[in-house]
This record gives C-alpha cells, structure tokens and sequence, in this order.
C-alpha cells in the first residue's frame, strides 16, 4: 500500500513554497511518515541559491494529484513465454491460482494473453483444428509435456498432427493402416517398432519406461524418425500430448494493455468498455510489470497530499478533489480546497509558512538540521522581503534569528542580500531586456508614460550598465513618442531607488527625488514601490500641471 505523504507548495512556485515542502516533509520523516516534498513548476533564482546552499535536491515535480497505476497496488503478473505449451499453461495456472497468463516474445515483450477460456476452446474444438494445432509442436515440447526424453533427434521436425495408440501386432496394421508423418504411441514391441519405422511415422513415442534398442534407434535415425521415451503410461501419454503445442497457437493476440504512469480513473474509464478479467500493465520500457483488473480501480488509496503555503484551489495541483488531503499549512487567506474529513489545518498571520513550520519542529520536540534551519531562515527572509513587508511579525524576526543559529548563518543581512539578489542579474541582459522585464504603461489625462522597475543586490552592477542603459532609455523614449519612461533599479533589502528617466515630463521626477545625479538620473532612499509610492506621486504632480 501507497502511504507516502506528497507535501506541496502552490503553482509557481516561490521560495517559501519550495522550502515549506522539504522541511515539512523532513518533519514528518522523522517523525515516522513517508513523505516526500514536491513541486509544481521550475523553480526561480532566488530559490536554486536556497537549495545549493543548503545542499537539498529540486523536489519532485508533481501536476496531477491523481493515483497512476504505479501508485496503487496491482497483482503481480504471471507470465510465460510464447513458445511454452500449453499444457505447461494450465500448470502455471494451478499453481498460481491465476487465469489470464501473459504471454512474452523472446525480447521480453508482449505478445498475447493466455486465459483459462483461450486454453478450454482448444479442448472442444473439432478434430481438425486439434490436429492442425498438434501439427505446430516442437519435438521437444512433446517430449517435455509427456515427461519424456528425445533418444532420437530429428533436425526440423514436423508432423501432421495425428497422434495413434497402436494396440494392434505385426501385419495387422501393416495391411489396414497407414501411419505417415503421424505421431505413433506404444509400449512395446521391436516387432512394431520396426512396421512403424517403414511405414515412416514422424515420431515413436515408447510409453511405461520401456527402450529402443540400438538397432531401432539406429534404423529410425536413418529413416528420420524421431523418438521420445517416457516412464509414463500409455493412456496417460495419449490424454496429454495433446497438450504439447505452444501457447502462442491459442491465446489472444488483440489485447488491451494500460502504462503505468496512466491514471487509474482514466484506465477505470477504458476498462468499462471491454470485458476483459485482467489487463497487463507496462512500463516505460513495454515490460510486464503488474495486472490490474476492475477491483484494483474500484478499491484503491487515494495519493495523500499536504498543502503548504496555499488553500486556493487555482493555486492547488490539479485534480486535488480526486486525493486525499490530510493537512493544510498557510499563512494566506483561507482558500476554497475542502475535505470530506478531519484534517490538520494551521494557518497563522505571519509573513511566511516556514515560520509556522518552525513553530511544528519545536511542537514535535525536533529540532532542524543545518540545512532545513536554513531553508526556513531564507525562506522567512524571502517570504518578508528581509522584514519589510507589511504582513512580518515578532515570530517571523524570532525564529529567524534562532535558525540562522543554527544554520550557522552569522552575519543574516548579508546572507539576506546575497539571496535576495541571487534573481537579479544585470550584467547578464541587454538594456532593452532590463528596460522591458517588467514594464508597465499608463495614461493620465492627455499623458502617456511607462515605468519599468527592476531589483539589484550590489550597487556596483548598476554603476557597471548605467550608461549604456541611459543612452537606450533615451532611444526608446523617443522612439514610443513617450511623455515620459521611468526605470526603477530598487534595492533588494529596500533600502532605495536609483532613478533613470527621460521625456519632455522629466522634470516631474527630477522635483521629487532626494538625490539627482543630473537631468536624466537619481536616487532616492524613500521610494521602493512603484505602486504604492511613485504612483500616487506622479499623479498628483500631472493633476498639478
Ligand atoms: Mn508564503
């Protein structure tokens, strides 16, 4: 039975998403749980710097919560190989209680399906076709269902499918009966032997342990005859060497099979649509690796899920009604993911859920390792944009601090930066690039602008592209017949805003910075957000004007 515990975070994931994953499903490990930590989407920047720091794997990508056939339990399939007989079949079936074999090529690979009404319509088939059947049988399986052994080979043998008990002596059936290319059985008898070898039969069958002499054996190897000797008893022999052709003359050749990756309603879905008792399941690789039937659809354990960071159904994996949720951890507005049963449910009005999540290490009396201290750390640190946001509390900046202790994290500002600025590069993109990564356009009035905003991390780096990035603002200013085009380079750590601007309205900017470096640039330590802040600010410099 499935009983792993599948922790995830919302669609795009953020840091906080991520990070919440692992460290939780770290605490239900060790608290005894199966539980892995997923994802649904690539991960950002900011976050592949957490998890190389702190040595973690990318979590398992997941976008369907639905049970695949590899999740849930499965009969173990029989299979044999298509050159077996059948009445090897029917023994394989005995033994293994089950009723539809698979049946596989040399390769490994499928081929058919061998179930006990393939096997029963050979027994009351017309003669004909027994004998046409018969007609197929390698030497060697005849010998191998009889339990006997070929003393006389015979290089591609071949026989017409009629299979005689010869009870008659000598002349008898010297005169009445013509055995060509048959399958002759009898006991004894040198006598008989001989009249069969001339009369060339295709096989000697000697029954009750009796022997070929060596002269027999030497006159049939010259006639082409084969001989298979067995311990068993004539009557015996007879009822089963019609058994001794292979499967693949019987079973069923059109066959429905199901991959493993697919998803059980889907396969419950296609099951009502034939009759069949068992299905092969198969892998990647077109291997045999289960047998489902319809009460594998009908009773089977839902994946189980824990929501961390999220309860929105539009922020949810996909399909999340068809599984089993058994916690929710969040710090955002109660969303609309229900359950039909009790679950753990902990949302709390901090800046971020590795801060609740803390809060589950140290209820469970566990403390973090190294690195999931640290993953929580940053993503507290992520999560509140280093304690400004508005949504950060005392226990955001407490458990922060007691992490970064035990992460072995001395100087948090500085880690907080170097993270923080792990999305940003600006020596990596072209001013265009930068410019319009996040550009938006407004109207007020008769005037038309555009401000860009962008993050940075070392002051350097701006310094580094400032002037070819002007004289581009300034070309695309013109070039969109602009009032006005804003950039906003604005510090990780919120510390500030470095201002390039151009446009006939550039005046509008330059009257409100605290700091200009000349006509088209500035700074200004106050202003970090473009909505909140500049905004408000220019609108109420052009209702002014
Ligand atoms: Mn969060």
């Amino acid at each position: 039975m499935n009983n792993t515990i599948y922790v995830i975070g919302h669609k795009h994931p953020d840091s906080d998403s991520i990070c919440s994953a692992l460290t939780y499903a770290n605490l239900l490990r060790q608290t005894g749980k199966e539980a892995i930590a997923c994802r649904q989407g690539p991960l950002n920047e900011e976050t592949k710097f957490i998890l190389k720091r702190f040595h973690q794997e990318n979590p398992l990508l997941l976008t369907d919560a639905r049970a695949a056939l590899s999740d849930i339990d499965l009969d173990q399939p029989t299979v044999i190989r298509h050159d077996e007989t059948v009445h090897h079949a029917w023994h394989v079936m005995l033994h293994t209680q089950n009723r539809s074999l698979f049946v596989n090529d040399d390769d490994g690979n499928l081929v058919g399906i061998c179930t006990t009404s393939d096997l029963s319509r050979v027994r009351i088939h017309p003669t004909a076709d027994l004998q046409q059947l018969m007609s197929t049988a390698s030497l060697s399986n005849i010998a191998r269902t009889i339990g006997g052994t070929v003393v006389v080979d015979k290089e591609n043998f071949h026989c017409n499918g009629h299979v005689h008990i010869i009870t008659l002596e000598g002349n008898e059936v010297a005169q009445n009966y013509k055995f060509r290319d048959d399958i002759v059985i009898l006991s004894s008898g040198e006598a008989k032997m001989q009249i069969m070898i001339d009369m060339h039969v295709a096989c000697i069958v000697i029954t009750c342990g009796q022997k070929a002499s060596d002269q027999i054996r030497e006159n049939a190897r010259q006639a082409g005859i084969a001989i298979i000797e067995t311990p068993m008893e004539t009557m015996h022999t007879a009822r089963i060497i019609t058994e001794s052709y292979s499967v693949e003359q019987v079973m069923t050749k059109d066959i429905i099979t199901f991959r493993n990756d697919e998803y059980v309603e889907d396969v419950a879905a296609k099951m009502n649509k034939s009759r069949v008792r068992s299905y092969p399941v198969l892998d990647k690789a077109g291997h045999v690796v289960g047998a489902v039937s319809r009460y594998h659809t009908r009773n089977y354990n839902h994946k189980k899920f824990v929501l961390v960071d999220h309860s929105a159904p539009n922020q949810t994996i996909n399909h999340i009604e068809n599984a089993y949720v058994t916690a929710i951890i969040d710090h955002h507005h109660i969303g609309g993911v229900t359950t039909d049963h009790p679950i753990m449910y902990r949302n709390m009005q901090v800046g971020c859920t590795c801060t609740i999540i803390n809060l589950l290490y140290e209820e469970a009396g566990i403390v973090p390792d190294k690195d999931m201290a640290g993953l929580m750390m940053s993503a507290i640190l992520s999560d509140t944009l280093n304690f400004k946001s508005a949504t950060t509390t005392d226990l955001d900046r407490n458990t922060v601090k007691k992490l970064a202790e035990i992460a072995g994290i001395d100087d948090v500002n500085a880690y907080a930066r170097e993270m923080l600025g792990a999305s940003v590069s600006l020596t990596d993109a072209s001013p265009h690039e930068i410019l319009n990564r996040d550009l938006k356009s407004y109207q007020i009035g008769k005037y038309r602008f555009a401000i860009g905003q962008t993050n940075y991390s070392r002051m350097e780096e701006v310094q580094k592209i400032l002037p070819a990035f002007k004289e581009n603002l300034q070309k695309e200013q013109a070039e969109n017949k602009l009032d006005l085009l804003v950039m906003l380079f604005t510090d990780v750590m919120g510390e500030g805003s470095l201002f390039v601007y151009d446009g006939p309205l550039s005046y509008v900017i330059s009257d409100l910075l605290e700091t200009k470096f000349d006509e088209h640039s500035g700074f200004d330590s106050r202003i970090i957000s473009r909505k909140q802040q500049l905004m408000p600010m220019i609108s109420e410099a052009l209702g002014n004007i």
